[in-house]
C-alpha cells in the first residue's frame, strides 16, 4: 500500500512525513530541491508480539506502508480568471509518482507561526483545500482530454466496443471534472473501472485531509475537525488533526521518553497509530497474519478479498496450487495457546478459495506444489 502526501508549500508536509516515518528528512524548501522523499514504514501492530510465542517464531514481520512526500502547489487559491490548465503546478515527475499511490494525504496548514510565511499571506485551510483540489482536477482533465481526442481518431477507423466504452466513461469523467468535482464522487461500475484503472486518476483516490495544528491548538482539536465536516461528507474523504511538529519531535524520542511526553501533552495515541487506523478505514483495508518457525507476519488486504488472493500475496505458487486455508481469529488462537488446542476445540475452520478474509484472521494456506 502506498500513500502520497500533497499540499501547498510550507504547510508541514515533510514534517508530517517525518512524524510518520520517525525519520529526519530536512524540512524546508522542497521547491528548490525538486526531490520526492520515499519511505517504507512498518505498521505497528501489538497482535504480532502475542502471536510470536504461538508459532515459536524467531521474529515478527509487520505489514508496511510506502509514503511519497510529493511537492507543494504554490498557485494562489482558486481564481476562475486563472487558466490552471496552462501549466500544472505540481512537477510532472511528482505527478507520475502520485498516480501510482492508493490514497492521497493532503496536509493543510492550520498552525499560526509568523516565522513561517504562507504563500497567500495568511492561513486559510479551506482555501488551501480548494486550491489543491482544483490542481488535481486539472491534472486529471489534461489526461482525459488527451485520451479523448486520441480515441476520437481511433473510433473513426475502428468502432470497437472497447474504444466506445472508454470514450463513454471518459466523457462522463470529463463532465464531472469540468463541474469542479473529483472523480471519487462518482460510483463507477466494475466493468468501467477496469477500463480506466491504468490511468491512476488523482481525484479518484481516497483522500485523507490532515489538518496540521500547533500544540496550542490541541485543546480545540475536536472543534477544528468539526469545522471541516463538509469535507468529511464527501465520498471517500476523511479529516484528521495532527500537531505535526510536536509529533515529529515525539517520534524522535526513545520509546520511554515519548510515552512520558505524550501523557504530558494529553495525547493517548501516536500520530502514526492514528494515521494508520484512519487510512485503513478510509481505504477499506484489513490485516491478516501468517506464522511459522521463522516469523510471525502481518499482511494487508482489501475488505472483501478472498483466501486465494491472500495466498497470492504471500506467494504466487500458493495462489496457483491453492487447496484450502486453515483459518482462525488471532485472539482465539492466542486464547487456545496452540494450533493443537485450537484444532481439538474446533475453533480452527477450513475454508476454500472464495472465503472472504476477515480482519485479524490467521491463515495457514495449504497448497499443492506447482
Ligand atoms: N509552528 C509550527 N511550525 C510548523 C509546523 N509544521 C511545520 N512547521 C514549520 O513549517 C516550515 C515548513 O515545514 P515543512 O515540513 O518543510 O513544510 P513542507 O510542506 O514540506 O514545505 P515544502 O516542501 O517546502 O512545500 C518549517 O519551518 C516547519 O518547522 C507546526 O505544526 N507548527
Ligand atoms: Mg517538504
Amino acid at each position: 500500500m502506498k500513500i502520497g502526501i500533497v499540499g501547498r508549500p510550507h504547510v508541514g508536509k515533510t514534517t508530517v512525513f517525518n512524524a510518520l516515518a520517525q525519520s529526519n528528512v530536512e524540512i524546508g524548501d522542497y521547491r528548490s530541491k525538486k526531490q520526492v522523499n520515499l519511505s517504507t514504514i512498518p505498521v505497528p501492530d501489538d497482535r504480532l508480539e502475542k502471536l510470536l510465542p504461538i508459532f515459536q517464531a524467531k521474529t515478527i514481520v509487520p505489514a508496511t506502508i510506502d509514503y511519497v512526500d510529493g511537492g507543494g502547489t504554490s498557485r494562489s487559491a482558486f481564481n476562475p480568471n486563472i487558466d490552471v490548465s496552462d501549466s500544472p503546478e505540481i512537477d510532472a515527475s511528482v505527478l507520475a509518482e502520485l498516480r501510482t499511490v492508493d490514497a492521497l494525504a493532503h496536509v493543510v496548514r492550520l498552525f499560526e507561526d509568523e516565522t513561517v510565511p504562507h504563500v497567500d499571506g495568511h492561513v486559510d485551510g479551506k482555501r488551501d483545500i480548494d486550491a489543491v483540489n482544483i490542481e488535481l482536477v486539472f491534472a486529471d482533465l489534461q489526461i482525459i482530454e488527451g485520451r479523448l481526442s486520441r480515441l476520437e481518431k481511433l473510433l473513426k477507423n475502428q468502432k470497437t466496443p472497447e474504444y466506445q466504452n472508454e470514450f463513454r466513461v471518459l466523457e462522463t469523467f470529463k463532465q464531472t471534472l469540468d463541474d469542479g468535482m473529483p472523480l471519487r464522487s462518482l460510483t463507477i461500475a466494475e466493468n468501467d473501472e477496469k477500463l480506466i484503472r491504468g490511468y491512476g486518476f488523482l481525484t479518484q483516490k481516497p483522500l485523507l485531509i490532515i489538518c496540521n495544528i500547533s500544540e496550542t491548538q490541541l485543546q480545540e482539536a475536536d472543534q477544528l475537525v468539526e469545522s471541516f465536516a463538509e469535507y468529511e461528507e464527501q465520498a471517500q474523504t476523511t479529516v484528521i488533526v495532527l500537531a505535526a511538529k510536536l509529533e515529529m519531535e515525539i517520534a524522535q524520542l526513545d520509546a520511554e521518553d515519548a510515552e512520558i511526553f505524550m501523557v504530558e501533552m494529553g495525547l493517548n495515541q501516536s500520530a502514526l497509530d492514528r494515521f494508520i487506523k484512519t487510512s485503513y478505514n478510509l481505504m477499506g483495508l484489513i490485516t491478516f497474519f501468517t506464522g511459522g518457525p521463522k516469523e510471525a507476519r502481518a499482511w494487508t488486504l482489501r475488505q472483501g478479498q478472498t483466501a486465494v488472493e491472500a495466498a497470492g500475496l504471500i506467494h504466487t505458487d500458493f495462489e496457483r496450487g491453492f487447496v484450502r486455508a486453515e483459518c482462525i481469529n488471532w485472539n482465539d488462537l492466542v486464547n487456545c495457546g496452540s494450533y493443537t488446542q485450537a484444532r481439538s476445540k474446533g475453533v480452527l475452520k477450513v475454508e476454500g478459495k472464495t472465503y472472504q478474509v476477515k480482519e485479524g484472521d490467521v491463515l495457514n494456506i495449504l497448497a499443492n506444489p506447482t
